[in-house]
């Protein structure tokens, strides 16, 4: 490997993909403007790099400034060998988003360790630079978060923080001590303090201080008594939680989500509490709503005006916690501006309980976090779709994740699936009925592939058993309806209402329901 840099991770990066060792790597270390100066970004970065491929792809040239950027450089070499698109030539790439990353954050079932770790290295393979741990459902990080974690959820952890400091990855651990916390008790501040110091002796350098999804106003007797209202007992716990990590190692760095944590940015509550908190702590915000359809360079304008603090993007996608649990987010992010970088600080992917399923819109994203601007959504979730589940399932997997786009964001659903009804409708109204029939039948000849597909034993066919079962009675309504037309006949359509009433009645959410509905009482005549 010569001048590559050894880690556990570049050695993995290498066995997962043999046929780099087949290129004959240069690494070129320079701490020059070259390698270190983003000049759109106008800033001074150690994540650039200069890849340079020649010789027919037999020839890498990679110059940076670090152990750092030369992880990415690697990263970048090895998808291109992964999925074919190696080619000669010079590629300067500089990161968009200083933060780039994913939260663990959700409400339900926290991922076990080995999902953990799962996610970091493909997070970490995408140029992703930061993680956040904060499931809702882990006692130790909400209801109990005055309890130091126990030596063998601690092991876990250990070895959590271990794995993203090999992938340069910033690992933040997140307190939400929110539901039980009395401000003005310095018992409170020191069982904080207590558990900080416990995750510190670990590795831990970075830290979340969640104030999110609880009581809006104070409770407790003694803080209102001091405090008076809600932004100054949180402005007085951020300064000192703030100072307190600073005198405990002056590199620490400190990310707080507020109460109100979406609107417009420029409500009482977020402002002040922006004003009141040092500049070096970072603001979570989900956006104008909670899941944020788009976030705007605008509105971050506006955040930044009123809070003095470039917004940390908290994007809720692609989880489905809460009332969002019949729905499966497989699309890829959208809506996010392509200048957006120049007025965050950075975006954080709030995740699926399903690790597997996460991947492809996490993928996705990692994508637009690099290079917002020349972003192209469907490629990018193609590429990822290919990546998750193999080139050769990518087109028949693609039919089924077709319809799993209902989201915050908004996107079109089943955009292949409406595409082929369009051009089968026109075949028939032209006469070529063989033809209309023959598109039909080929679209659900993929669906077959598909379903058996989804019938393996994989992480990610389990996370989907929900959404597959539906898929299976979409399937039937499919054959029936191509039946109906090559043979006709009143037990045919009795048949396809029972299937329609059946499709109907299963709450979660696959295809465009109602588009569905529609396409077929138009297609069996009621
Ligand atoms: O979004 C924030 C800041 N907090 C919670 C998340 O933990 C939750 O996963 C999402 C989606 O339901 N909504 C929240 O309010």
């Amino acid at each position: 490997m010569g001048d590559i840099p050894s880690s556990p991770a570049i050695r993995r990066l290498f066995d997962a993909f043999p046929a780099m060792d087949r290129i004959d790597i240069s690494v070129t270390y320079a701490d020059i403007r070259r390698t270190t100066y983003c000049e759109t970004a106008r800033r001074a970065t150690d994540e650039k790099y200069i890849l340079t491929v020649s010789d027919g792809g037999s020839k890498a040239g990679i110059e940076c400034s670090r152990g750092k950027s030369a992880w990415y450089a690697l990263c970048e070499l090895a998808r291109r060998v992964g999925d074919g698109t190696l080619r000669d030539g010079e590629f300067i790439r500089s990161p968009a988003f200083a933060s780039r990353g994913y939260i663990e954050g959700f409400y339900g079932k926290p991922w076990t360790s080995r999902q953990r770790v799962d996610i970091l290295r493909l997070a970490a393979f995408h140029g992703m630079n930061t993680v956040y741990y904060a499931p809702k459902d882990d006692p130790y990080h909400r209801e109990k978060w005055r309890d130091l974690y126990p030596a063998d959820a601690l092991a876990d952890l250990a070895a959590l923080v271990r794995e993203a400091s090999e992938h340069y990855m910033d690992f933040y651990w997140c307190a939400a001590p929110g539901l039980s916390i009395r401000y003005s008790d310095d018992g409170d501040f020191e069982a904080l303090m207590r558990k900080t110091r416990q995750l510190y002796s670990i590795g831990v350098r970075c830290f979340g201080l969640l104030l999110d999804d609880i009581e809006p106003e104070l409770s407790d007797a003694a803080d209102q008594a001091r405090y008076g209202e809600t932004v100054n007992a949180h402005i007085d716990l951020v300064c000192r939680y703030s100072d307190a990590l600073a005198a405990l190692d002056e590199t620490l760095r400190l990310t707080v989500c507020p109460t109100l944590y979406h609107g417009r940015g420029d409500e009482y509550y977020i402002a002040k509490l922006g004003r009141n908190i040092p500049a070096r702590v970072s603001l979570f915000w989900t956006g104008r709503d909670i899941c944020s359809r788009e976030l705007t360079e605008f509105e971050a304008l506006k955040f930044i005006e009123s809070t003095r603090h470039k917004p940390l993007y908290w994007d809720n996608y692609p989880v489905n916690d809460m009332a969002m649990y019949n729905e499966m987010h497989l699309g890829p992010l959208i809506g996010r501006g392509p200048e957006l970088w120049k007025y965050a600080e950075g975006l954080i992917c709030n995740c699926m309980e399903y690790a597997e399923c996460s991947k492809i819109p996490l993928i996705t994203a990692a994508e637009y976090l690099w290079n917002g601007a020349a972003y192209e959504p469907e490629e990018a979730w193609r590429r990822a779709i290919r990546e998750i589940v193999g080139r050769e399932s990518a087109a028949v997997f693609s039919v089924f994740a077709d319809h799993l786009r209902t989201s915050c964001l908004m996107d079109e659903n089943s955009k292949q699936l409406i595409g082929l009804f369009f051009d089968v409708a026109k075949q028939w109204k032209k006469g070529e009925k063989e033809a209309a029939l023959e598109s039909a039948a080929e679209y659900i000849e993929k669906m077959r592939a598909c379903r058996e597909f989804l019938a393996r034993d994989l992480p990610l066919c389990r996370e989907l058993a929900k959404w597959t079962e539906k898929f299976g009675v979409f399937c039937e309504l499919a054959d029936k309806l191509l039946e109906s037309f090559t043979s006709g006949g009143d037990a045919r359509i009795r048949e396809l209402h029972a299937l329609l009433a059946k499709y109907d009645s299963n709450p979660t959410r696959f295809a465009d329901d109602a588009d569905i509905r529609i396409a077929v009482r138009e297609i069996i005549g009621s």
